[in-house]
């Protein structure tokens, strides 16, 4: 590790290395130098899951630097803690990462006093909604064409009902047998679930520059519950806000874990819902169309249905993409959300009355 960081920062002695936080896709760790002054974030990159890391780095260099700018024009003293900062490579400054000859590595400097919550006020929420809102208006100055596509069709759900298809025919470990239910319950959904691509097709729905991962995990809060910094940019990609809204009302307004085993634990928390949506639309009310806004309660079943089948994909293809802490993890993973997905069509109603 210490050759690793010295390729980007002058150092002779490091500290503590500790793993870090609950993604699941890159390798997350904290480095601290002997001093304990000043730490890191180093990330292994997954490069299975993003195999065109040049795309990859290229695009949060420019998140970054458009972050950076704006921060720094509205003279924000905080400006610092609100972005990522990721570092060149001492002897190439183009490159912010570092190929070891088998894996990637980057370097970016650690966000101090700042936290995930698994558990939100609704004071919490807003702001979360409120930093979504935001991100998405200053990204909007980087003209289209500049960012590429860090993963292939990653939040298209024909593309993911394909996966599912494949998976089935394929059955390479003989778990389908044991999923029919989840299958069926999935397939009965399918046409309602198709809403975003033929409303595009149609002219009606606009694809902006989004953040596609915005679960409740990717947001850095500060103790007072206002938030520091959106992060984990690894797939921001133009993309539909439903993405965006969806995948936060998956995760932050359900009152369990992704992964809970409990289900009667599963629920929508309907002040957590309201607070995310009065802080999202306090920012993004300035862009979005009316077919945007009235779609934002539909995003959380759409997200939440594209996660089931993603999940279950995965379990039957024998857990190769998200990393697992016990054999059955996607398994579990998946009937979590299919419940949470029923609990959101059990409250559609409601949720789209506070819309209005
Ligand atoms: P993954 O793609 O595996 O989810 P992330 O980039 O989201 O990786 O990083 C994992 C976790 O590490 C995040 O959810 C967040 O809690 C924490 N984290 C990431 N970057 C920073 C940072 N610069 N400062 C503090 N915490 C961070
Ligand atoms: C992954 O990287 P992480 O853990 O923040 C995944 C998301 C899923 C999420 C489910 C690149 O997010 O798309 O919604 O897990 N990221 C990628 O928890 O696939
Ligand atoms: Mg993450």
């Amino acid at each position: 590790m210490e050759q690793i960081i010295s390729k980007f920062v002058p150092l002779s002695d490091i500290g503590e290395v500790q793993a870090f936080g609950n993604g699941h896709i890159n390798d997350t760790y904290v480095i601290s130098d002997r001093s304990g002054e000043r730490r890191w974030i180093l990330q292994r990159v997954n490069h299975h899951v993003f195999p065109r890391i040049e795309v990859l780095q290229r695009n949060v260099g420019i998140v970054s630097d458009t972050l950076r700018q704006r921060l720094e024009a509205d003279g924000d003293p905080e400006c610092d803690r609100k972005y990522l900062h990721f570092f060149p490579l001492l002897d190439d400054p183009e490159k912010n990462y570092y190929h070891d000859g088998e894996n990637y590595w980057r370097l970016c400097r650690f966000i101090p006093e700042s936290m995930s919550l698994s558990t939100l006020s609704p004071k919490a929420a807003y702001h979360a909604g409120e930093a979504f809102g935001q991100f998405e208006e200053i990204l909007s100055v980087i003209p289209e064409g500049v960012l590429g596509e860090t993963i292939e069709n990653f939040h298209s759900m024909p593309f993911r009902l394909k996966q599912l298809r494949d998976a089935i025919a394929e059955d390479p470990c003989g778990r389908v047998a044991s999923v029919r239910d989840i299958i069926e319950e999935i397939e009965r959904r399918e046409d309602s679930m198709l809403i975003q691509e033929k409303l595009y097709a149609e002219g009606k729905l606009p694809k902006r520059t989004i953040h596609c991962d915005t679960k409740v995990d990717n947001v850095l809060f500060d103790k007072s519950g206002a938030v520091l910094c959106v992060v984990d940019w690894d797939t921001v990609m133009p993309g539909f806000i439903l993405s965006d809204v969806g995948d936060f009302i998956r995760t932050g307004v359900n009152f369990a874990p992704e992964d809970e085993a409990d289900l009667s634990k599963i629920g929508v928390n309907m002040e957590i819902y309201k607070a995310f949506v009065e802080g999202y639309l306090s920012t993004a009310g300035k862009f979005l169309t009316p077919t945007e806004r009235s779609l934002i309660a539909y995003g959380g079943r759409l997200m939440t249905y594209m996660q089931t089948v993603r999940f279950l994909v995965d379990y039957i293809n024998g857990d190769t993409y998200f990393k697992i802490h016990f054999p059955e993890h996607n398994l579990q993973r998946t009937r979590a959300q299919l419940r949470y997905l029923q609990c959101l069509e059990e409250k559609a109603e409601e949720m789209e009355a506070l819309l209005a």
